[in-house]
């Protein structure tokens, strides 16, 4: 058995390649949900999906979410009528809006947002994708937790590993601008395309959420952090109480999204610049204590305290997805080997 840490386009392009290293029968994926967000009232789970869609044969490998050759005929009649509604509701239309504390209520509310702007939807729902996000909120409303909706969903995308999203409680990646805003992930990200200097990134309703008992199950075996961005993808994971401790107890191996201090894509460097770690490769290992290996970069110059394996850590297609979950074997090889045995 062998559990991948996912979230973003990192771990989910390693996953490409690991069926070929792993048998797929026996591997667990834990993905992140602090990107949920509920928008027109149907929960939308990014992190969850790309590893839905990439599993089912679907995925859009353009964006690396949604799925391929969607339409968004909804989408689109959604935007022309919002212009009409958001203009008779009081509230300034015009921009997406997170509803912030008044909606810190329990439940999914903690992710939702305005019905209703001038813009329309702010993230582009494709035809069939909505129709996910319809079933999988439908499942939750007739009492189904978020485990139970996604395995319902993995089996219709005939998945061949073990999707668990990382919590049945809700947690929202929330980002404390420099401007003293606070936006959630999506907002963030999608709205104001990554722009606004981060000042702090916040995992609300962490503290008081849990890993599910799959999660912890999964946790038990031996673990695979992919190249996601530490502080968006992971962090939200590592704030569930227990969550690092699983991770000290078992044989872990990280793969860098860095080579040095440069970052393959994504806004990985600006987010650990904001909450206050170095961004580079020493920073992943810092924000990592529980890892017992890491695979980096040929290119990277980082001298690490635990265990490295080496390969070209770029991932562009599967042969160099199996390229380096076949890095991540011998790491988890060597380290396995290395640890004292516990019965
Ligand atoms: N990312 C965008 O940049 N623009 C979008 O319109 C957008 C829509 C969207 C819809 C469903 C979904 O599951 C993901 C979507 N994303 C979109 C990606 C998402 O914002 C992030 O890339 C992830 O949350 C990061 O893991
Ligand atoms: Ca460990």
């Amino acid at each position: 058995m062998v559990t991948f840490l996912a979230g973003g386009t990192g771990t989910p392009k390693l996953l490409d390649g690991a069926a070929r290293v792993f048998d797929s029968a026996e591997t667990a994926v834990v993905a992140n949900t602090g990107d949920d967000v509920e928008l027109g009232g149907h929960l939308v789970c990014p992190d969850v999906d790309t590893v839905l869609f990439a599993g089912g044969g679907v995925l859009d490998r353009e964006t690396w979410w949604g799925i391929d050759g969607d339409t968004t005929a909804t989408h689109e009649e959604l935007s022309r009528l919002a212009a009409a509604a958001g203009d008779a509701i009081e509230g300034e239309p015009g921009a997406p809006r997170y509803l912030g504390d008044d909606a810190q209520t329990a439940g999914r509310e903690i992710a939702r947002w305005r019905r209703f702007s001038a813009v329309g939807e702010f993230m582009e729902i494709g035809d069939r994708d909505r129709a996910v996000h319809l079933t999988r909120t439908s499942l939750l409303d007739e009492g189904k937790t978020l485990t139970e909706a996604i395995r319902i969903l993995a089996a219709a995308f005939d998945l061949d590993v073990d999707l668990l999203p990382m919590s049945d409680d809700p947690v929202s990646t929330l980002v404390h601008t420099e401007a003293g805003e606070t936006l959630h992930f999506q907002e963030y990200w999608v709205a104001r395309r990554g722009e606004p200097p981060v000042a702090d990134v916040e995992f609300r309703g962490a503290a008081d959420a849990e890993p599910t008992d799959a999660v912890l199950d999964a946790l038990a075996e031996p673990v695979v952090v992919g190249p996601s961005n530490p502080v968006t993808s992971l962090g939200p994971m590592l704030a569930l109480p227990g969550f690092e401790r699983a991770l000290r107890e078992t044989p872990v191996v990280a793969v860098s999204p860095f080579v040095g201090d440069e970052v393959f894509s994504g806004p990985a460097a600006e987010l650990m610049a904001g909450v206050g770690r170095e961004p580079s490769t020493a920073g992943v290992a810092a924000a990592y204590p529980f890892a017992d290996a890491f695979v980096l970069d040929d290119a990277d110059p980082t001298a690490l305290d635990r265990h490295v394996e080496r390969t070209d850590t770029r991932i562009d297609d599967a042969d160099d997805a199996e390229r380096v979950a076949r890095a991540c074997e011998r790491a988890l090889d060597t380290v396995e080997s290395d640890a004292p045995d516990v019965g």
